[in-house]
């Protein structure tokens, strides 16, 4: 349990938030396929993250961490050791989906597994593309559900169409492409966030990008590289979102990623009458990043649908409470996707925040959201997922009493300093 309490805060100050977890991810996976040395830095050592380490060190890649700088020393994928256990992905989708890809198409057999929650999550999204391109994934449920197992092999490539927008299936598709004697493209209506395009040009892949369309032509081996890894702007996105509720707030964002496919937070407090300032931007080792700050001025409502929802998707749960403090109804749609992630987050938000005196309403694709309303203070779930419980902290800002967060130690998945920055941002007004 966490007992958050503020009276009257403001937000005041400038923050650096640690590194983005889904490039962090992108690193270690790419810094063991390629031969050579790969140095990160900015790297997330959220619990996700060092999972995904655990895993490429029991297939034998020499991986060092001194804080938020990694070494990353790889014979190169052909090279890698049959593990001698389970390889464990704990809570991140990320790591599963993405390592699926990756193995489906190395010497290695293994089986995967996961947490309570990750063990709920579907797989097939990433295995039935993959076992179209001859992989054999076993499991139960049809291969849907981890634990599964893996037996590497060669593999033929793809033309593949997605039916939904997600970076995680994108990404395991084109890893798996890699090692292919011929080229893969991936389609995609809308486009997620393209974290593994980037990086695989970095890296050497011969990978082209046309519209909503990559395309990956295997056999090409990959050089390790340097990687700097930009503040997350999911972590970002809590404070973000917490200076544009509070009145009198206003805070600066160093070195936190910008990546447009990434940026849909930025447009929808835009949108809802705060002020922003983009101070510094600049092109760094593929992703771009800069110094934002963000300013209360005044909040009202708006519509968060279609081709922005990938842009935002994780930023949901903290938009959805800031929609209860706008003047007027804020409506998300086409969000279906948020009841597949750590946990259902559409029932997870609504049922949280009406705990503490919310007006808002669960659709099958999102939420409807009346404000501004008064919010009381309250014990919340955070029903194991990072977002909710960070969420909860968040609430706890424009509650008139303390919020009490269950199973906080989530948060760790993603922002282990998440209540050390809360306290160092939040002033109370004199
Ligand atoms: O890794 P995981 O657990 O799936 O993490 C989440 C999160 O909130 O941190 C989603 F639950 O982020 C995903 C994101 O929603 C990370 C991600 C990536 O790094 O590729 C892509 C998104 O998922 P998807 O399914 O849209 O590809």
């Amino acid at each position: 349990m966490k007992k958050v309490a503020f009276e009257q805060p403001v937000l005041k100050g400038e923050i650096t938030v640690p590194g983005d977890k889904s490039i962090s991810h992108r690193a270690i996976m790419l810094g063991s396929i390629a031969k050579g040395k790969t140095s990160i830095s900015g790297f997330l050592d959220g619990e996700d993250c060092l999972r995904t380490i655990d895993i490429f060190r029991q297939l034998g890649v020499n991986i060092e961490r001194n804080g938020t700088d990694v070494t990353v020393e790889s014979p190169g994928m052909q090279d890698w050791h049959q593990p001698s256990d389970n390889l464990y992905a704990g809570n991140s989708g990320t790591t599963a989906r993405l390592v699926l890809g990756i193995l489906a198409a190395s010497r290695i057999t293994c089986v995967l597994t996961g947490d309570e929650y990750l063990s709920k999550r579907p797989m097939n999204r990433v295995s039935i593309p993959l076992k179209s391109m001859g992989a054999s994934i076993a499991g139960e449920a049809d291969s849907n559900l981890l634990p599964l197992t893996i037996t590497g092999g060669a593999l033929t490539p793809i033309d593949y169409e997605m039916p939904i927008a997600s970076a995680q299936v994108k990404s395991a598709i084109l890893f798996a492409g890699l090692t292919t004697g011929g080229q893969t493209t991936v389609s995609e209506e809308t486009v997620s966030r393209d974290h593994t395009e980037r990086m695989l040009e970095q890296f050497g892949a011969d990978i082209q990008k046309d519209g909503n369309t990559v395309r990956v032509t295997g056999g090409r081996m990959l050089s390790g590289t340097d990687v700097r890894v930009p503040g997350d702007i999911s972590s970002a996105a809590f404070f973000m979102a917490a200076a544009a509720m509070i009145k009198g707030s206003s805070v600066t964002f160093k070195d936190v990623g910008l990546n447009p496919t990434r940026t849909g937070i930025l447009d929808v407090l835009k949108a809802m009458g705060a002020k922003i300032d983009i101070l510094e931007q600049s092109d760094g080792l593929g992703e771009p990043y800069g110094t934002v700050n963000i300013s209360h001025d005044g909040l009202h409502a708006t519509e968060i649908s279609g081709e922005l929802i990938p842009k935002l998707i994780d930023e949901l749960p903290v938009i959805a409470l800031l929609a209860t403090q706008a003047h007027g109804v804020t409506v998300i749609k086409d969000a279906a996707e948020l009841r597949v992630k750590e946990t259902d987050r559409i029932t997870a938000v609504t049922t949280e925040l009406k705990k503490l005196g919310a007006q808002i309403e669960e659709t099958e694709d999102g939420m409807i959201i009346h404000g501004p309303t008064p919010l009381t203070g309250g014990t919340l779930a955070s029903y194991g997922d990072h977002r909710i419980g960070m969420m909860a902290g968040i609430a706890a800002l424009a509650a008139s009493g303390p919020v009490v967060i269950e199973d906080p130690s989530c948060i760790n998945i993603s922002y282990p300093t998440f209540f050390n920055d809360l306290e160092k941002l939040a002033f109370p007004v004199k």
